[in-house]
């Protein structure tokens, strides 16, 4: 039987972290005169958060300079910060724990491959940092989903080659990444919208007993 490992994005698979992103974001857009919308929030999943300021920017069709970038993008993630630090494993999405706990038992190792610059303290939030063989998240890539970069570091920490990779995802760029890095992409939400995924799933809840145990048939 082939070896596999996991790949897991945090933010939409792990925890919704979105909400919190989405208010935080919210008061930067109401300081700078506009209104941002749950709608327009959907645009920021699975993206940087230098990335995510810009679309907002484009969103109210307002310009400002470098050093006012730096100051929002600052106070964005102090509020940001404000709500991760109250976060507990009550927040785990269904069936991640569970997910988690197969894995361990079936010997399967998985790291995490986030955008976020936050990913470790979250992890910390949840109790669940510990359990995972390696961390690849914001600060430890050059390049933003969907460039593979994130999940080929997370192959390299798993002494795996990319093929034998299987990758959780939520949001179109990071199944797109996963994809260019020739991993088995498992999109996570929206069927239609992650269509590129070889495998979808509405949530972790719904992953088979058998599916890892397939997944190294296959390999
Ligand atoms: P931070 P993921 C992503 O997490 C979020 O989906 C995205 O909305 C956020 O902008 C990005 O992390 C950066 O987060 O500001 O904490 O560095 O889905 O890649 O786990
Ligand atoms: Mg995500």
């Amino acid at each position: 039987m082939n070896k596999i490992g996991v790949i897991f994005d945090l933010d939409g698979v792990i925890v919704d972290t979105a909400k919190y992103h989405y208010l935080a974001w919210k008061s930067v857009a109401n300081k700078l005169g506009f209104e941002f919308t749950e709608e327009h929030n959907e645009l920021l999943k699975g993206v940087s958060r230098v990335r995510s300021l810009e679309i907002l920017l484009d969103i109210g069709g307002v310009q400002i300079s470098e050093q006012k970038k730096q100051e929002y993008l600052v106070s964005k993630n102090e509020e940001y910060l404000g709500f991760i630090t109250k976060m507990k494993a009550d927040e785990i999405l269904p069936g991640a724990s569970e997910l988690l706990d197969a894995l361990d038992e079936a010997g399967i190792q998985y790291v995490l491959g986030s955008a976020s610059k936050n990913a470790p303290l979250i992890l910390k939030q949840l109790g669940l940092y510990d359990r995972f063989a390696g961390i690849v998240d914001g600060n430890s890539v050059s390049k933003a989903k969907p460039d593979p970069e994130v999940f080929l570091i997370g192959a390299k920490k798993l002494n795996l080659l990319p093929k034998q990779c299987v990758v959780f995802e939520d949001a179109i760029a990071g199944v797109e990444a996963a994809n260019k890095a020739h991993m088995i992409s498992v999109g996570i939400g929206d069927k239609n919208t992650l269509c590129e995924a070889d495998y979808n799933f509405n949530d972790l809840t719904e992953i088979p007993v058998d599916f890892f145990e397939k997944l190294t048939t296959l390999n």
